[in-house]
């Protein structure tokens, strides 16, 4: 491996240095201030220091070092960032990898190591990206028509994530720029459903996996897994003609048993209630002529990664299975983030939303599919079974988090 290290203004400036000695597969191993030059400890001036590395069979730059030269437009510092980000989750990703190898897990491995350091820097180059958008949509077309504003006033409502408001703002005073005149709102609305959907695409399928026969549900307390459970368990039965069957280890709270035993019962569906891991073969073993079979687990604070673990240690079978994470919509962003963050570790892929009903705020569903490369499967409206609950349909979805246009 071969290791540089730079000290530069900022880290815009380091990026083309790094490609030009070490090439483009060159990963950012630390940034930290320093403090250079001065006299007499006094005036000195703050820098940034980076370490970058590549490893030492990685391919060699293709331009050998010449005259470095300072990217000229904002576009091509936007593009090394985000290549430099991706290259920051690649390494990560790597390094679960090799973690994995190490420690061979009862489940799939993380599939992103969340160490503080790549944390933060993660976060520091979101914010120099962000800047940099900001700069780049002053440049090109001064101030935002006023269709521009409402709609980003519409998505800040809405509390999505700021960088794909900056994103979107940053396309849309492009396409005003190039149209010489202000956009109506019906088509700023059109850009923004248009770029949000082309962004969701990878993840918008909306499908729980056909092939698999046990599915677990997990997630915080009182988010409706339960009553999730009995809604899909009663559209499989009736509309379906499946033959299901439900497991539950919430043995935690008293009365979930019943609760989910009172489902079973009136869609005659055998129910098997298992203690700890152990129990789980007998489950199985007692519901073998079961085409599909839904696990319910405990609610509990998934803030905590011991709890994520533990539920974890439940999720195990011979056959094909998925997991699926249960989040309210009425829960806060940020406490989403770090349930959904910490099941990603263990290797959920799939997310179903409750609580549409008691929201307007919808910006959360996109936040976490784009954050964790999360795919939602259904989402839940209300308290009915088993009614209340839609397969997750991307552009709906849309409607719901733009609103109308408003064109007068
Ligand atoms: N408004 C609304 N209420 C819902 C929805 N889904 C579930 N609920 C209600 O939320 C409450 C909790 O639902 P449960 O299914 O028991 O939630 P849970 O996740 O199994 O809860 P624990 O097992 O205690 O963690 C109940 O009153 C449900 O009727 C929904 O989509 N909309
Ligand atoms: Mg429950």
């Amino acid at each position: 491996m071969r290791v540089k290290r730079y000290v530069v203004n900022a880290l815009p400036e380091a990026l083309p240095m790094i490609r030009s000695d070490l090439g483009k597969d060159a990963v950012i191993l630390n940034t930290k201030e320093v403090k250079v030059g001065g006299f007499m400890g006094m005036f000195r001036k703050k820098k940034m220091e980076v370490i970058a590395a590549i490893e030492s069979n990685a391919a060699v730059p293709d331009n050998p070092p010449q005259k470095r030269k300072a990217p000229d437009d904002v576009s091509a510092v936007m593009a090394a960032i985000t290549e430099t980000m991706q290259k920051q989750q690649r390494a990560a990703a790597a390094t679960a990898a090799i973690t994995a190898t190490v420690e061979p897990p009862a489940r799939p491995a993380p599939v992103a190591a969340a160490s503080p350091v790549n944390d933060q820097l993660m976060d520091e180059i979101k914010g120099i990206k962000q800047s940099l958008l900001q700069l780049s949509s002053q440049k090109a077309g001064n101030a935002f028509s006023e269709a521009a504003k409402a709609l980003r006033d519409r998505l800040q409502e809405q509390e999505l994530d700021v960088e794909w408001i900056d994103q979107l703002m940053a396309i849309i005073s492009e396409q005003e720029g190039q149209h010489k005149e202000p956009l109506t709102r019906t088509q700023v609305w059109e850009l923004a459903k248009r770029q949000l959907l082309e962004w969701m695409a990878p993840y918008a399928a909306g499908m729980l996996d056909e092939q698999a026969r046990i599915v677990h549900f997990v997630g915080p307390t009182g988010v409706g897994k339960t009553t999730t459970i009995a809604k899909l368990a009663a559209n499989q039965t009736i509309k379906h003609n499946k033959k299901v069957g439900f497991i539950t280890s919430d043995t935690y709270r008293i009365a979930a048993v019943d609760q989910l035993r009172t489902y079973a019962n009136i869609l005659n569906i055998p129910l098997e209630v298992v203690f700890s891991p152990m129990d789980l073969p007998k489950a199985f073993k007692q519901l073998e002529d079961r085409e599909l079979i839904y696990m319910d687990t405990a609610g509990r604070n998934f803030r905590n990664e011991l709890n994520v673990s533990e539920v974890n240690s439940l999720l195990q079978s011979h056959d094909r299975n998925e997991t699926v994470l249960v989040l309210s919509l009425t829960g806060k962003t940020k406490d989403m983030t770090s349930v959904a963050g910490n099941f990603v570790k263990y290797g959920i892929e799939k997310v179903l939303f409750t609580k549409q009903d008691e929201t307007a705020v919808f910006g959360s569903i996109f936040n976490l599919v784009m954050k964790f490369g999360l795919t939602p499967t259904y989402v839940a409206r209300g308290q009915t079974v088993p009614d209340d609950i839609d397969r997750f349909d991307a552009a709906a979805y849309m409607n719901d988090l733009l609103g109308e246009a408003d064109d007068e």
